[in-house]
């Protein structure tokens, strides 16, 4: 059975949603990151990167990296459709994906939820703070473009989605504004039986956008 390592409301959240998407058999092990359990034994040898979301094969390899667990469980379980066949979809997603984790993400709601990790300056946490909004509000602009008026990023559902949805989910936790069509997805994520077996399972708060 495949091994999920993951905490609570972090961006192992949307995996968690892409996990039951996939029909996946799979164990979870929650870390606690407050705790830094990540950085700790038994999770260090496990995965020494010391990030979630991480997931061990049957075989006993790991991978790592939102984009790179997304592509993989979508090869593996193909019946579930979670990606394009055609090169030019599988290129979209990857984009896409790229985007969302390392742009909206990274270098957004990393200084908006935690700008205590890089400075104990109320100033300069003030200030990275409002650098994370200005890179939030600009990354779901650029998010919406790509959405235009479609239901899911591609059209049909696919692991975009699930990255997507661990960013809005954290929008609407802090009271962030989301784009009209960012916020109608955030909201169709939520009708998707598997999203919402995921939110149970995780016992993670998910508010309704807009
Ligand atoms: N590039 C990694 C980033 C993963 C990441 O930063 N995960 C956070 C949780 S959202 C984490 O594990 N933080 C713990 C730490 O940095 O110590 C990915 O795409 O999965």
């Amino acid at each position: 059975m495949l091994q999920f390592y993951s905490s609570p409301g972090s961006s192992g959240f949307g995996m968690r949603v892409l996990l039951e998407e996939s029909g996946a058999a799979y164990q979870v092990h929650r870390l606690n990151l407050a705790a830094k359990e990540q950085l700790a034994e038994p999770f260090r040898s496990i995965n020494p990167k010391g990030k979630v979301p991480a997931l061990v094969r049957e075989d006993g390899t790991l991978v790592t990296e939102f984009q790179t667990i997304a592509f993989w469980l979508a090869d593996a379980y193909p019946e579930a459709g979670l990606l394009p066949r055609d090169a030019e979809g599988r290129m979209r997603a990857m984009e896409i994906m790229d985007f969302i984790v390392a742009s909206l993400h990274m270098r957004g709601f990393t200084f908006v939820l935690m700008p205590g990790k890089f400075t104990q300056t109320p100033d300069f946490q003030a200030e990275l703070t409002a650098y994370g909004k200005d890179q939030i509000a600009i990354g779901f602009g650029h998010v919406s473009d790509v959405l235009g008026d479609q239901d899911y990023l591609l059209g049909d559902f696919s692991v975009a989605d699930g990255a997507l949805f661990y960013t809005t989910r954290w929008a609407v936790a802090v009271g962030l504004d989301l784009p009209t069509n960012v916020a109608a997805h955030h909201n169709r994520m939520l009708t998707r039986p598997a999203v919402q077996r995921a939110i149970e399972a995780e016992g993670v708060t998910v508010g309704q956008a807009g």
